[in-house]
């Protein structure tokens, strides 16, 4: 139990405290972030960035009326430490625990569910104008936003509303100089010149006061002040950027250092109109390890052993190959074999695990920043221009982009692949990562081309087969480890689904993910007595209405199996082509998520809950053929 830290029950608390104990605080803040890391997978080197920050904004002012957002939110941990959740931290992102993200549920502190960067300008302003509306024009409204998130075309959105609209609104910049990999693109270049600001602006000093001394003359005095002149104007140049479109820039100051960014937030506070402070942090700070290898320390495996001054001995490495692993390991091979293929991610190259793609095609691949919407428009136009562009975007993330789907792509029926990563249920990340909606999304356009892998085997194939067509697909597949359906495998053809067995008394038409599930159940439910076929779908669209119409026609049970929501997606598309085709359609059951949001927990839990595991699938089978349950029946042992 830290000494301080259990003090704190709310950020009223922190006001008792004197500088040294403040500066205690802190530490006991980031022993506890270590702590709960020697239990589970979290969020880490962001947060251990933004100690001092977090305590000098609830210093300051009073985010109990006060607004404040954290953009993206993962890094929030701190926040939620002195925000009444000290006690419960422990039970971060577990079922029925606290989410790793901000959650209004669970604070007044928090207002927004996010999880998806950039919004924080926008939602910070939005709370701003409507404060003033609604009669409490006094409360200050705060955005903390990281220099990955910067680029984001909605951040600029925002910037150029709230520099046109002159409200008091203070915007954070969160600079530690990376996303999840390094930062990329050209604001970067112009955050590092603001960095330089503070040393030119001293060097001009201190060289005008040598120069002044010193008996230079002619051109080593002329160039040497030139040169200056130059570094200055380049080093202003970083805040220009914001001043051109109505900030005042402050800064940039040290984000770690307590005492000078309270005095610095208090003089803000109660200036007018929008101000950017732009405040330097390191990603890990206090933790060496992780201040060295941000990378890796950004959601690092459970720590096993922990040194004195939290020094990471040993780290729980190792696990099964997730379905990443293959469709990294193909897109590699396209571009290997294809000089026209070019891998795209939208700043997840670690979790698209495209380092080595990264690595050995430098000109084909491309990380365009936490920018989904024009990472799908970048696409589009290299496609138009001939090369064959494969964009690995997570299923969450790619709805950032989904006008860019739609007029971009699927209105020029250009020839993009998309490899849709975490879609499903991704676990403790909760509602805001989970990749439900992508199949609902992507059917509503026309050209687009529909897919999901039943397994491991059919990755590669699929995205072989993807970049041999003229027009859009896109390719989903889970956060899991691998499984494997040991087949004759067929080949991929457009619109063909596999049928791995045909049944008598009814048929589980698996779309993706729960394929090896459903296989499993047949087999289980065999035993029990009952003939359930297994069809591995492969395509939402076009569906493969010669066998599923065939099987809807014939059998006496159709049930679809889908790790996405069911409005709109795989199953509806069967029931829309049997009810075109004007068959009975009373017969079909489908599985998948329901039409609420689904919370955080282990992805095995979720499926559980939502009846899409092994036991659920055969319990939706029995029930609809009027069986009973192994369990019920007595002196019989469930087989599942
Ligand atoms: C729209 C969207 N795309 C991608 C991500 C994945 N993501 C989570 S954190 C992060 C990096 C954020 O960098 P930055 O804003 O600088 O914050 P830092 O972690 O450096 O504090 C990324 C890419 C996301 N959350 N939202």
């Amino acid at each position: 139990m830290s000494a301080l830290l259990s003090r704190i029950a709310s950020p009223a608390d922190l006001h008792e405290l004197t500088d040294e104990e403040l500066v205690q605080l802190a530490q006991e803040m980031r022993d506890e972030l270590v702590r709960v890391l020697t239990i589970r997978p979290t969020h880490f080197a962001s947060n251990l960035g933004v100690v001092e920050l977090c305590l000098a904004l609830h210093l300051t002012f009073d985010f109990s009326k006060d607004r404040l957002i954290w953009d993206t939110g993962h890094q929030i941990y701190p926040h939620k430490l002195i925000t009444g959740r000290y006690q419960q931290f422990e039970t971060i992102r577990t079922r029925g625990g606290l989410m790793g993200y901000p959650n209004p549920h669970e604070s007044p502190y928090d207002l927004f569910m996010t999880g998806h960067a950039g919004c924080s300008v926008s939602s910070s302003l939005g709370l701003k104008v409507g404060d003033e509306l609604l009669g409490h024009g006094d409360r200050h409204s705060v955005a903390v936003i990281g220099d990955g998130a910067l680029p984001s075309g909605i951040v600029f959105e925002a910037l150029n509303n709230a520099g046109g609209l002159g409200k008091r609104l203070l915007v954070i910049l969160n600079d530690n100089k990376m996303s999840i990999c390094a930062r990329v693109g050209g604001l970067g270049r112009c955050l590092d010149r603001a960095r330089l600001t503070n040393f030119y602006r001293g060097s001009m000093r201190n060289l005008q006061d040598l120069l002044g001394r010193l008996p230079l003359v002619g051109t080593m005095a002329t160039q040497a002040l030139d040169q200056i002149r130059d570094g200055l104007k380049a080093s202003l140049t970083g805040g220009m950027l914001f001043e051109e479109m109505g900030f005042r820039y402050i800064g940039p100051i040290d984000g770690h250092d307590l005492p000078s960014l309270r005095r610095w937030l208090r003089d803000v506070k109660d200036q007018d109109g929008p101000i950017l402070l732009h405040v330097l942090t390191e990603k890990g700070h206090g933790v060496p390890q992780a201040s060295e290898d941000p990378v890796t320390y950004h959601t690092p495996p459970v720590f096993e052993k922990v040194g004195p001054e939290r020094t990471i001995v040993a780290l729980r490495r190792g696990g099964s190959k997730a379905y990443t692993d293959a469709a990294s390991a193909a897109i590699y091979q396209a571009l290997e074999k294809d000089q026209r293929a070019v891998a795209i991610t939208a700043a997840m190259c670690q979790g698209n695990k495209l380092e080595k793609v990264r690595a050995d095609f430098p000109t084909r691949f491309f990380d365009t920043g936490i920018c989904e919407s024009h990472a799908v428009a970048f696409a589009a136009g290299l496609a138009k221009s001939g090369a064959r562009p494969i964009a690995a975007i997570y299923s969450t993330f790619l709805q950032r982009a989904f006008d860019q789907l739609f007029q971009e792509v699927a209105l020029q029926n250009l020839p993009v692949t998309f490899c849709l990563d975490r879609a499903g249920l991704t676990g403790p990340d909760g509602p805001t990562h989970h990749g439900a909606f992508d199949t609902v999304y992507l059917r509503l356009f026309p050209n687009f081309v529909v897919m999901a892998p039943g397994d491991e085997l059919d990755v590669a194939p699929m995205i072989r087969f993807a970049l041999g067509q003229s027009g859009p697909v896109s390719i989903r597949y889970p956060k899991a480890s691998l499984e494997r359906v040991e087949r004759g495998v067929t080949p991929i053809e457009l619109g063909q689904a596999e049928v791995h067995d045909w049944g008598e008394d009814g048929v589980l038409v698996a779309y993706g993910s729960l394929f090896p599930t459903c296989v499993k159940a047949a087999e289980n439910l065999r035993q029990e007595g009952l003939h359930i076929g297994v069809i591995n779908a492969r395509f939402a669209k076009p569906i493969d209405e010669n066998t599923l119409l065939r099987v809807v026609e014939d059998l006496p049970l159709v049930v679809t199996v889908e790790e996405g929501t069911l409005q709109g997606g795989f199953g509806s598309a069967v029931l829309e082509a049997a009810n075109a085709a004007g068959l009975d359609t009373r017969h079909i059951v489908r599985l998948g998520i329901p039409d609420r949001f689904v919370e955080h927990a282990e992805r095995a839990e979720l499926l559980a809950d939502l009846g899409l595991d092994l036991k659920g699938i055969c319990q939706s089978v029995r029930a609809a053929l009027g069986a009973e349950s192994p369990d019920e029946v007595p002196g019989t042992k469930s087989k599942v």
